[in-house]
């Protein structure tokens, strides 16, 4: 745009990022080699959860080529010569293109799990969306607008937060023990793991904190707890849950 003087770009990201995408592939294929042990009926929450760590592959294989982001223009000048204005940020995109496809996935196993009606599921689904499209517009904006998408989208957390921890909990309780339980472990994880995600975003793509480097380890532990070892846990937790008592 002709005032950028330098651009805050990942130097050492890359090798973690493909270290993440080859966790994220195996992850795959362990929860689809899984699916085939079991009959056609007893693999949805295979399927669904082989999709979030497929799509989070194609999201990682990208940020370690370099590829999916883009540089926009810091609000407060920090990563490199500081009060430089102009100065941009490497903002990668596709991983609000990832979230937005896997984070309704990872609701549905869960709210699938907890037996909640189907309404519910897709109010809590849209809100999600918007969760994750006003952190993308925040992310694209320069100016102190940001905060305002920003606070929109911790709003929306907090109603799933509210979901998660209070209706599903009760709902997946009334169900069943066992299936409490898997919901209880779960449930808890994905409520802390997500409250992470506003902290990460507020010291990377909104108040440029931290480095880009950086925001690739945070992001990155971030993203493995809350896709491969939460697909376990929950693979794990279904083991003695016929999906029919569930109206699966
Ligand atoms: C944003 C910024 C706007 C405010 C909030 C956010 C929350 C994002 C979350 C993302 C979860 C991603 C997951 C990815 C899978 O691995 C969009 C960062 C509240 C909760 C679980």
């Amino acid at each position: 745009n002709g005032k950028s003087v330098a651009i805050a770009i990942t130097t050492h990201g890359s090798d973690w990022y493909w270290a993440v995408t080859a966790v994220m592939v195996c992850a795959t294929f362990a929860f689809m080699g899984l699916a085939l042990t079991k009959p056609r009926q007893h693999r949805v929450f295979h399927y669904i959860t082989a999709a979030i760590t497929l799509v989070a592959s194609i999201a990682y294989f990208s940020m370690g080529s370099g590829l999916g982001w883009t540089p926009i223009d810091v609000e407060f000048p920090r990563a490199i010569g500081s009060g430089v204005a102009g100065v941009n940020r490497e903002i990668f995109y596709v991983r609000y293109i990832d979230w937005f496809i896997t984070t309704p996935l990872l609701l549905l196993d869960l709210l699938l799990t907890a037996a909640l009606p189907w309404p519910t599921i897709l109010f809590v689904i849209l809100i999600d969306e918007v969760m994750i499209v006003t952190g993308l517009v925040g992310a694209l904006v320069r100016s102190s607008y940001k905060w305002g998408y920003f606070t929109f989208g911790c709003v929306a957390l907090l109603y799933i937060t509210y979901v998660l921890v209070w209706e599903a909990r009760r709902h997946a309780n009334v169900m069943g023990r066992d299936i409490g339980k898997a919901f209880l472990y779960c449930g808890s994880l994905t409520a802390f793991l997500w409250m992470l995600y506003p902290i990460a975003w507020g010291i990377c793509e909104g108040g440029n904190v931290i480095t880009p480097d950086s925001e690739a380890i945070f992001y990155g532990i971030l993203d493995l707890l809350a896709k491969p070892v939460f697909g376990a846990l929950l693979i794990w937790g279904h083991r003695g849950i016929d999906p029919a008592r569930l109206g699966l």
